[in-house]
Order: C-alpha cells, then sequence, then structure tokens
C-alpha cells in the first residue's frame, strides 16, 4: 500500500461536480460521502469534502467540489481551472437539464484547452414515470463528448454513486501519469542536449 493517510497533503485528484439547480448534485456528494439521502441541502452553498479512501490498494484522497450555481464567472472559470475532472449532472425528467451538461462539457473543453476528463450523469432514475431522457440518449451523448455514463438515484440506494467518483478518480490518474512521463522524457531530452553542446565545444576546442 502506498501514500499516506494525512488530509493535510495535497489531494491525489481534484473533482467538480456541475449541473443546472436542483438535478441532484450536493444529494449526490453527500450520498457518496455518508451513503445518506437529504431530502433538503441548501441550494446556495458552495462546498468543498476531502475524502479519504483506500483504492486500487492506495491510499486516495479525493477533493470534491459541489458547486452551487451561484459563482460569478471568475469563481466558475478559477474552478474550472482547479479541477483535475468533472461530474456533469443532469436530471432524467428534465430535459433542459440534459442539455445544459453538454453545453458545460463544450464550454470547459474550451476553457481548459483540452478534452477534459468528466462524468455524465443522469440523475434521479427512481423518478421513472417522469423520464424524459432516455438511457440511449444519455449514453450517446457520452460518447460523443467522450465522457464516462452513469445513471443514478441519490434517493434509493444509490449503489453506483462510489464508482461514479472512483472511475473519474482512475482516469485523472492515468492521465497525469502519462504527462509526468512526457514531462519527465521532456527533460531527459534537454539534458542530453545540453551535454551534446558541450562536448561539441570541448571537440571544437582541442
Ligand atoms: N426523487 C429524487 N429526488 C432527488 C434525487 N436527488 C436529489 N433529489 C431531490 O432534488 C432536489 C434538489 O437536490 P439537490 O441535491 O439540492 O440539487 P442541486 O441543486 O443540484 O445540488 C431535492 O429536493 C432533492 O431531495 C434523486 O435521485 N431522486
Ligand atoms: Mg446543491
Amino acid at each position: 500500500m502506498s501514500g499516506t493517510l494525512s488530509k493535510s497533503r495535497p489531494p491525489d485528484s481534484k473533482i467538480v461536480v456541475l449541473g443546472n439547480p436542483g438535478v441532484g448534485k450536493s444529494a449526490l456528494v453527500v450520498r457518496f460521502l455518508t451513503n445518506r439521502f437529504i431530502w433538503e441541502y441548501d441550494p446556495t452553498l458552495e462546498r468543498s469534502y476531502k475524502h479519504h479512501t483506500i483504492l486500487d490498494d492506495e491510499h486516495t484522497l479525493i477533493e470534491i467540489l459541489d458547486t452551487a450555481g451561484q459563482e460569478d464567472t471568475m469563481q466558475q472559470e478559477g474552478n474550472a481551472r482547479w479541477a483535475d475532472g468533472f461530474v456533469l449532472v443532469y436530471a432524467i425528467n428534465d430535459r433542459q437539464s440534459f442539455e445544459a451538461a453538454g453545453n458545460l462539457k463544450h464550454h470547459l473543453d474550451m476553457l481548459k484547452k483540452t478534452n477534459v476528463l468528466c462524468m455524465l450523469v443522469g440523475n434521479k432514475v427512481d423518478l421513472l414515470h417522469e423520464r424524459r431522457v432516455t438511457t440511449e440518449e444519455g449514453e450517446a451523448l457520452a460518447v460523443e463528448l467522450s465522457c464516462g455514463f452513469f445513471e443514478t438515484s441519490a434517493s434509493d440506494g444509490g449503489e453506483d454513486i462510489p464508482e461514479v467518483f472512483y472511475e473519474l478518480h482512475r482516469d485523472i490518474k492515468r492521465r497525469k501519469s502519462i504527462e509526468t512521463k512526457g514531462r519527465r522524457r521532456s527533460s531527459a531530452q534537454q539534458v542530453k542536449h545540453v551535454f551534446n553542446r558541450m562536448l561539441n565545444k570541448i571537440g571544437n576546442s582541442s
């Protein structure tokens, strides 16, 4: 097992939860952290949580920011820059929230100048009789956005909810490790370059 237990160390992954008001972002986060469902959660509150767990045999610290949708543009951009990955939530009984989730992803890609890591989550599947977005539509949008996809219910069990966060965390870890390798390679190339120049100089002066 690697890593440390301390919550004061930098998190291994930073996740921002986004989506229209009322889709169940706070309910999802609280369900993930406590396995409880809270019917009413202050909708104006933006809160961050640190979640420590052992995942794939490693001490893992995930920081989660539950947004409230009241942030101004500066704050939104700051949150997006801070994040390593995003959980984009809509409610399956709210068509508008589904469209908003798609738009959000495009906006984030533009802002971060990359294809951001994300999970698309259709919440409130317990409200089947009110469904306005089919599972197939959710899956198709996730493919288009290159996101993972889950349908969840924060109120009924929520068994899949940990996987939303853990899968995203694994994606983030994979991407970070590729980026680190890239950086290491480029610094090794720099050393080689400097070394070659020194050798050339020595060669020229003799
Ligand atoms: N039926 C049902 N209601 C939910 C679910 N998740 C959240 N809610 C309700 O939807 C409302 C908004 O939830 P909240 O977590 O505050 O949404 P947020 O504004 O996106 O953070 C609350 O009344 C919740 O009780 C769910 O999975 N199923
Ligand atoms: Mg909320």
